[in-house]
């Protein structure tokens, strides 16, 4: 696609995705299609977190005394929290913040809940709206300023080891959810200067879109004991003591639609992985005047099957040119579009056709048209998977000098691996001279010498231009 921002917002808007005109800057409006994505992709998340975590729901407002106690927290988000100032009429006399995440929401909480070591360790998650007065260009779904679907989750430990595994695990979750989505990434530990305000480090994944800049699409953040501290979050111990919690969060916002969208789309419009379509298929007649009521008859049987069996189906019978429903559906991106006409009737036949490579086959209706649906769509799965991880890894260039990287950038965008020594005064220089930023550190183990100063590197980094 030749200008991808424009390519996104029309096929928000044609899709319907979402409806950008409400007259809020950074607030749009989820349209049926587009709620139905974020439904089957809330789903996926939610199953995977289900199997561990407990979900509970707090209330949007939080009191000012209680945002301003971490001060590093608040520090950090200060700028870009609204305010509630008035009841009605009244002023009220201690305002109250939209949360912009709920840290500070459920931890005056968590340090009630918390009393012995035997109720450690807890995981909690939430999926609610949060809001951050961004300051940069806002963008739907992207960069907005009511995040409609903050997944937030937030645990809990006895130990400095265990709020560790917890952060393996966190990475290990939002992989398979990746994956289920074929949404390709990176995982770097963010640098100091960039880690979540109040958190001991950050680890994030970062995925490429179409015009070659990274999108952050989840974090995951070791909070050590500074929450605990500021809380009073403690638990007694096997032996009797009192100590402070360690604790975990990890979220993830709108932009894991925009990536699904962004990285699966063509110039025909979505393409979407089976697992979050609204429709995971549509069946299509081909009517000429002669054998209408056979086609749709067979259609509709086929309908039932696959609906019987779970599929989400659309079954287009409306009268208007065949060409015109294929565009459709192509542009809405259904996986499977399965074509109906009194030929293939004849010949006991369908044609099958795949969104991702839109290759038809032509399927016997012989054979059991469930089987042949599942293999189709599984094989389109790993079809998407396998094409975007092939365009993602194609992307990443290693520099061995502050210029190549610049060049590299300049010329082809995409992601810049390079030796790092791992000092910020070092770093900061990198990102000044490049013009882009540090994601963070890939690997902790690396073998040359820093881009910029040429001392022995610790780590190996990465640089992007960054949404
Ligand atoms: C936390 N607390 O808040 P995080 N528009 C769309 N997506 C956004 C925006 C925005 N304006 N800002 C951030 N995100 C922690 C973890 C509870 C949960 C997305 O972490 O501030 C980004 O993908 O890093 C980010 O990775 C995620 O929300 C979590 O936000």
């Amino acid at each position: 696609m030749t200008d991808f921002s424009e390519w996104f917002h029309n096929i928000l808007e044609e899709a319907e995705i979402i409806d950008s005109r409400y007259p809020i800057k950074g607030m749009h409006v989820w349209l049926p299609q587009g709620f139905k994505l974020r439904k089957h992709t809330l789903n996926i998340l939610k199953n995977l977190l289900d199997k561990e975590h407990e979900e509970v729901l707090f209330p949007l407002l939080v009191p000012e005394d209680e945002l301003a106690k971490e001060a590093i927290h608040v520090k950090g988000f200060e700028e870009e929290v609204y305010w509630v100032t008035h009841g009605g009429l009244t002023e009220l006399n201690k305002k109250l913040a939209l949360r912009p995440t709920s840290e500070t929401a459920m931890y005056p909480m968590f340090s009630l809940w918390v009393r012995s070591h035997t109720d450690l360790p807890m995981k909690f998650y939430q999926v609610v709206n949060t809001f951050r007065y961004e300051t940069k260009h806002t963008r739907p779904l992207i960069r907005v300023r009511e995040i409609t679907t903050f997944k937030e989750a937030h645990t809990i430990h006895k130990s400095s080891d265990g709020a560790e595994k917890q952060v393996l695990e966190a990475l290990s979750i939002y992989k398979k959810f990746f994956d289920i989505l074929a949404i390709p990434y990176v995982i770097t530990k963010r640098p100091v200067w960039d880690k979540f305000p109040g958190a001991d480090y950050t680890m994030a994944f970062d995925t490429l879109m179409p015009d070659g800049k990274t999108l952050q699409i989840g974090t995951v953040h070791n909070l050590g004991q500074t929450f605990a501290k500021t809380f009073e979050i403690t638990f007694e111990n096997s032996e009797g003591d009192h100590e402070y919690v360690y604790q975990t969060c990890y979220g993830l916002s709108d932009r894991v639609i925009a990536s699904a969208i962004s990285v699966h789309g063509d110039e025909s419009g979505l393409c979407l992985p089976p697992d979050i379509a609204p429709y995971q298929i549509v069946i299509v007649p081909i009517i000429f005047k002669k054998g209408g009521e056979e086609v749709i008859n067979k259609c509709r049987e086929i309908e039932n099957e696959l609906v019987d069996e779970g599929f989400r189906v659309k079954f287009d019978d409306r009268d208007i040119r065949a060409g015109k429903k294929f565009y459709e559906w192509e542009m809405r991106g259904v996986p499977l579009r399965i074509e109906i006409g009194p030929r293939d009737l004849e010949n006991n036949n369908a044609v099958f056709l795949r969104r991702d490579n839109m290759e038809k086959t032509n399927v016997s209706l012989n054979d059991d048209i469930i089987s042949s649906v599942k293999d189709s769509l599984s094989l389109l799965s790993s079809n998407m998977k396998d094409v975007a991880w092939e365009r993602f890894n194609n992307q990443i260039k290693k520099a061995e000098t502050v210029e190549d990287a610049r060049d590299e950038v300049e010329s082809n965008q995409g992601i810049i691996s390079f030796s790092w020594c791992g000092d910020e005064d070092c770093g900061k220089a990198i990102e000044e001279q490049v013009r882009v930023d540090i994601l963070g550190i890939q690997e902790d183990e690396e073998s040359g010498n820093c881009i910029n100063c040429g001392k022995k590197a610790k780590h190996k980094a990465l640089l992007a231009k960054t949404y």
